[in-house]
């Protein structure tokens, strides 16, 4: 059994959608990203920098003590390697698809995570609209030159790491699904291969279900102080403010 420690965002559905591609048996353990639960001293000691999603596999193949692991790269590496599946063993294969993961990881999913930050929750956090320009225009300029590399890539092969679907395909869908609803409705118009790609991805029973894994966890009402607390969570996080939850971890305190 495979615990995954999971909110239903953008990050956490890559997990979802590799299991359910692989077929392996798996709980998910909330993490509410609203509610601080990834401060929490036990969650802090699997994923020491308080993101998830983060798993904990009961019967690795060595047989040996239950491994945890922590930055969604990481873990779809190993849901690969462990199932021989969506990730080539041969090293030809192997780097082909693992460059489109770094990719992924180092480029679309930070960028864009900040062209919405800039874009859409940064009206809640000031006042002057100013502040946001700059950063708005270079996150989203930055979006859209990821997405003119990802549709030259799917205008000559039908998946991002090729002609096979893998774990590039599993670990950027969820990002490039939301590029018309939190970048730009248009996307769709300018890079056709990607929209082909979004759709046909989309259409995969293992993805649907994936991404629809315990999407009621992430639609509960809050109150006005609930979503200040929740901005005030997400959005201010200091070293110092982090400090006492991660000395909470290496002391092994409860909770
Ligand atoms: N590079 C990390 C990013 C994970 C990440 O940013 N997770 C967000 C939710 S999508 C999170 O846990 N946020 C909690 C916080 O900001 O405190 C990964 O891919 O696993």
């Amino acid at each position: 059994m495979i615990d995954v420690h999971y909110w239903p965002t953008p990050n956490g559905w890559k997990v979802t959608i590799m299991l359910e591609e692989c077929g392996l048996p798996y709980q998910c353990l909330p993490v509410d990203i609203g509610g601080g639960d990834q401060f929490k001293a036990g969650f802090l000691r699997i994923s020491p920098n308080n993101r998830m999603p983060a798993i904990v596999d009961h019967a690795p193949a060595d047989g040996g003590a239950p491994i945890s692991i922590f930055e969604s790269g990481a873990i779809l590496e190993y849901l690969g390697d462990k199932t021989g599946k969506f990730l080539p063993a041969d090293a030809r294969g192997r780097s082909r698809v693992l460059q489109w993961v770094h990719w992924q990881m180092a480029n679309l999913g930070p960028m864009m995570g900040n062209a919405n930050h800039f874009k859409n929750y940064g009206k809640n956090l000031t006042d002057d609209p100013k502040q946001l320009e700059y950063g708005t225009r270079r996150f989203v300029g930055e979006v859209d030159r990821l997405c003119g590399v990802m549709d030259a890539q799917l205008g000559v092969h039908p998946f991002l790491a090729g002609g096979e679907y893998s774990i590039a395909d599993i670990i950027t869908w969820p990002w490039a699904m939301l590029l018309g609803r939190l970048i730009d409705p248009g996307v769709w118009i300018t890079y056709p291969n990607v929209k082909r790609w979004v759709d046909e991805v989309g259409a995969r029973p293992a993805v649907e279900a994936g991404f629809r894994k315990h999407r009621e966890w992430g639609q509960q009402e809050r109150s006005a102080a609930e979503e200040a607390r929740r901005r005030e969570l997400l959005f201010n996080q200091t070293n110092e403010k982090v400090r006492s939850a991660r000395e909470a971890a290496a002391r092994g305190d409860a909770s």
